[in-house]
């Protein structure tokens, strides 16, 4: 979203070691933590809605904004099983887990985001009226970054979304604006 807004930020990503002696004087001991004029913010839902409502990322009626929260939440609602993914360290267990996600959760996120990018502008453009919100940043995100190692990606780096046209679509198109093209090629690539 600072990337969208032309809002100058450091994205700034620790190692292990950096980390350790971080730890006990970050706030709640966790990260990300958005610090903004030398106050820190922790927990991402509260981070991403502070900026979001900052920079101009949630819809200025209030309908809108419940519109962009019901996509928030729709992805939300799965991070427990996603977790249980991407934290598991036996191959075999994840393999299994991994099935079940995408057969099961991911499955209906995705036909629940379809249908929810359908009812605006026929899904040919963002989710909510016709501006980038929120919504769009947070679906993007978690499908190009997160998804996409459980669903494997095609050569273009896409996430394998076959029988989700419209998601698919969407993906491509967000991150073929010019500021998130930008922002794709010169961020680092780290794994937190
Ligand atoms: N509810 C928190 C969860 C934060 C969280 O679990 N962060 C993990 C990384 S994704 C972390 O800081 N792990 C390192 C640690 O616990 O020492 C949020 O959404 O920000």
């Amino acid at each position: 979203m600072f990337q969208l807004a032309d809002v100058e930020y450091e994205d700034k990503r620790v190692d292990q070691d950096e980390w350790k002696v971080m730890k006990p004087n970050t706030g709640l001991g966790k990260l990300p933590v958005l610090e903004v004029d030398g106050k820190e913010l922790p927990q991402s839902g509260a981070i991403c809605r502070f900026v979001a409502r900052e920079h101009g990322f949630y819809p200025p009626d209030s309908w809108g904004r419940a519109q962009v929260d019901v996509i928030t939440e729709t992805i939300v609602e799965n991070d427990a099983s996603l977790k249980k993914v991407l934290l598991e360290r036996d191959q075999e267990k994840k393999e299994v887990l991994k099935k079940e996600y995408v057969e099961g959760s991911l499955k209906r996120q995705s036909e629940n985001l379809e249908k929810l990018l359908r009812k605006n502008n026929e899904g040919v453009g963002w989710f909510v009226g016709d501006k980038i919100t929120l919504a769009d940043v947070m679906v993007f995100c978690i499908y190009y970054d997160i998804n996409s190692s459980v669903l494997g990606k095609d050569p273009s780096g896409l996430p394998n979304l076959d029988g989700f046209e419209l998601l698919k679509s969407f993906i491509v198109r967000f991150k073929l604006e010019p500021k998130i093209a930008e922002w794709i090629e010169k961020r680092p690539m780290t794994p937190f």
